[in-house]
Parts: C-alpha cells; sequence; structure tokens
C-alpha cells in the first residue's frame, strides 16, 4: 500500500485531494500537512501534521515518521498574491520545491507538484498552445512554475526521481475557494450568482482562460501518478484542460439555469495583465497520449453541478 505525504493540504486542491486519496488508498496511509489547521476534513479525518515547507528539516523527518514512498506538494503562493510579493514568493514557491524534492530524493520516493497555465508567458502562441512551446512568462508565479518544471526533470535526470506534474488551467470548486488567484473569478462567479443573483468581474469581457472542474483535476493527479513512468516524455509539464472561456461566456452557461442572472464589470489592472500574459487556450494532447488524460465536465455540466452543490451549501 502506498504511504502518501501531502503539503498545502488545506488549501484549494489539497483539501479535497487529500479525501480523495484516503478513499482510495485508505485514511491512514494519506498524511495531511499544512503551515495551519483547521475544521475541514483533510485536517480532521485521518492524519494531519502541522508543516511550514520551508522548514526542510521537519519536512523531512515527518516524511520519516510517516514512511512515506510519495510526495504530494501543493503548498504555493497563487499568480495575484505571489505578484504582490515577489520576493516571499520567490522563497516559499521555490524553497519550499526544493525541499520537497530533496526529501523525495532521500526517501526515494514518487513525487507530484503541480505546475500552471502561466508557466507561459506574452510570447508563446495564444491559441492551442503546445505542449513544447516558448516560455518566457512575466509573472514571479509563471518564473516560480517554469523553474519548477525545471526542476523537477533536473531531479528525474540527475538523481532518478520519479517526478511528474500538470500544468493545471483555472479550476473550480464548490468545497474550498482559492485564494490569490487570477483566474478565481470563475468561481466566485457561481457563489455570488447563488447569493446575489449577479457578478462584477475583475476580469474583462473577451478575455479566454482554460479551466477544469476540480472531480477532472483530481482524477487527473491519480491517473497520472498511477501511469506506467516509461511511458511518460513530458512528465513534469503536461498541458491539461477541460474548457476555455471568458466572462461572457461563463455568464451565459449561468443564465442557462438562472435566466436573471447579470455580469457587470470593474476590471482589476493587476490580475487583468497577468490574464492578458495567459494563453486563450492549450492543447492537451501529448497528456492524451501519454497517459490518458481525459475530462468529463464541459462548461454547462460544470455549471449545473456547481450551482447544485452551492445551492444546498449556502442554502
Ligand atoms: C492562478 O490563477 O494563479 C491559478 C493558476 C491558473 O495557476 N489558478
Amino acid at each position: 500500500m502506498k504511504r502518501i505525504m501531502i503539503t498545502g493540504a488545506l488549501g484549494q486542491i489539497g483539501s479535497e485531494l487529500t479525501v480523495k486519496l484516503r478513499e482510495a488508498y485508505g485514511s491512514a496511509n494519506v498524511l495531511a500537512t499544512d503551515v495551519r489547521t483547521n475544521d475541514s476534513q483533510a485536517a480532521k479525518d485521518g492524519p494531519f501534521e502541522i508543516l511550514d515547507v520551508m522548514d526542510g528539516n521537519k519536512m523531512a523527518e515527518i516524511a520519516a515518521r510517516h514512511q512515506a514512498d510519495t510526495i504530494i506538494h501543493m503548498a504555493a503562493l497563487l499568480s495575484a498574491t505571489a505578484e504582490a510579493n515577489p520576493v516571499f514568493a520567490w522563497n516559499l514557491n521555490m524553497g519550499g520545491l526544493m525541499n520537497a524534492l530533496e526529501t523525495a530524493r532521500d526517501r526515494n520516493a514518487k513525487f507530484f507538484t503541480p505546475s500552471s497555465i502561466g508557466a507561459f508567458g506574452p510570447s508563446t502562441p495564444k491559441d492551442d498552445t503546445p505542449q513544447d512551446t516558448i516560455q518566457r512568462p512575466t509573472t514571479m508565479y509563471g518564473v516560480n512554475k517554469v523553474a519548477g518544471e525545471l526542476l523537477a526533470d533536473y531531479y528525474f535526470h540527475r538523481f532518478g526521481v520519479d517526478t511528474r506534474g500538470l500544468r493545471f488551467p483555472g479550476l473550480i470548486s464548490y468545497v474550498t475557494p482559492p485564494g490569490g488567484g487570477t483566474t478565481d473569478y470563475a468561481v466566485e462567479i457561481y457563489y455570488e450568482a447563488i447569493k446575489n443573483g449577479s457578478y462584477t468581474s475583475y476580469i474583462d469581457r473577451g478575455t479566454y482562460m482554460d479551466m477544469m472542474y476540480m472531480p477532472d483535476a483530481l482524477q487527473a493527479i491519480i491517473d497520472l501518478m498511477e501511469a506506467d513512468g516509461s511511458r511518460l516524455k513530458h512528465r513534469n509539464a503536461f498541458n491539461v484542460t477541460a474548457m476555455s472561456f471568458d466572462p461572457e461566456g461563463i455568464a451565459a452557461s449561468i443564465k442557462k439555469e438562472l435566466p436573471g442572472f447579470t455580469l457587470s464589470y470593474n476590471v482589476d489592472p493587476v490580475r487583468q495583465k497577468i490574464a492578458d500574459s495567459w494563453p486563450n487556450s492549450i492543447d492537451a494532447t501529448a497528456a492524451k497520449e501519454e497517459w490518458g488524460f481525459k475530462a468529463t465536465y464541459d462548461l454547462d455540466a460544470m455549471t449545473k453541478d456547481m450551482l447544485a452543490k452551492l445551492e444546498t451549501k449556502l442554502n
């Protein structure tokens, strides 16, 4: 049986991934860690430890105690927060990643960490962005993600660590809200649709970005980690996506369910600039060919599920 340790386990992805991995591999085998605790299932319904990922000794010590053979490193600052605190973002995103890779190397453990569409920049082809292409991001988050992809490749080639990763688009979920991302508007819009019947978008009309519903993102992590390593040519940076839309597109999908819903704009120049530097849509062919990536939710299926789940959660 696997012995999995997750960092950033109470974050947007980690909180749901922890629960799903515990269902798949047994609660006692999945150790959640985070810099803080809370009342979530991830913190309460299985092993949990406080861990600041900048503390490499503590990370190694906790991993040894848990006898971890798989490290899933999720702790990171997202794009907008990283842009507001670039030095802290470098230290946390790169320092945490280095500690997690070293822990995996020491333990000969399998390793997963997410990259992002943020690893692309304004000189990257905007539509159907290829798997292998120009990566000159103009944000600190993007710089961290490109460096992280390269570092994870380096640990595979230099030390033989079985590193794997996905370039995630914006992820949408009704469970744990994201914090400090550029794509967060696509989560907020559903909450506001249920609460107020309207939303004011900080991202401008006509700004297309890739997105994916959380259940597909979690399944993609599990499928990649279970995939035959000999088939993986792009092991640390697979483009994955389920849909691409702009604010008008997601609003139109919500209107099919809630006809009175209205959308207005108050564009935030900082997050708009980040969004403008990212692709409109990325090509996930390599992920499909090398390990069978498949997304099951399109925009309308996601909208129906999000609104139904939030209706129950908020009312
Ligand atoms: C963000 O907006 O920063 C993230 C991402 C696309 O990596 N959701």
